[in-house]
């Protein structure tokens, strides 16, 4: 296991769509194990491929208390929302903003998992919005995207200023 670096916003390759993985193999396992790996390091509750330079669909989530419930979702899709809830939304590649996102109260995701089992989930809480910030990740776009572009723009010096004094 390896923990990974994660992209830092505005970095363009956080920009990047990710392609459909084709074929789950050794290198997928290795993969995703890697970004467990650096999610609880990071205290996160989700981690897209995208956050970890790898423009693959595969996303990972857990959102239980004890860590100990990880969700592994490889080429998702949405196939239900329902409602819409405004949550307070932070991001590992946007450390330290915390801001309101709207999103679908309640989705239905289809996804293949490690083994390339399909599987089926209702989300709702937490979990929906999750699901939603991460492939919205896979699709190349961050939570701050969602905000104004003021908010953006005050975002983005403020991560720059903050990369300048750390380098
Ligand atoms: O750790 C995270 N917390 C979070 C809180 C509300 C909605 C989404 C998230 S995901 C985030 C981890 C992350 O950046 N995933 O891409
Ligand atoms: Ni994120």
């Amino acid at each position: 296991m390896a923990i990974l670096e994660i992209l830092q916003y505005p970095d363009p390759r956080l920009h990047l769509p990710a392609v459909r993985v084709d074929k789950i193999d050794e290198a997928t396992r290795k993969l995703v194990s890697d970004m467990a790996e650096t999610m609880y390091a990071a205290e996160g509750v989700g981690l897209a491929a995208t956050q970890v330079n790898v423009h693959q669909q595969v996303l990972i989530i857990d959102v239980s208390p004890d860590r100990s419930d990880l969700r592994v979702f490889i080429n998702p899709e949405v196939i239900r929302r329902e409602g819409m809830v405004l949550n307070q939304e932070g991001c590992l590649s946007v450390p330290g903003i915390y801001d309101n996102v709207e999103r679908a109260d309640s989705v239905t995701v289809t996804a293949l998992d490690a083994n390339g089992s399909r599987f089926t989930l209702n989300a709702s809480g937490l979990l929906a919005s999750c699901v939603q910030h991460e492939m919205d990740h896979l699709q190349g776009k961050v939570f701050v995207e969602h905000l104004s572009e003021l908010k953006q723009n005050r975002i983005r010096a403020k991560l720059k200023k903050r990369q300048r004094k750390a380098a």
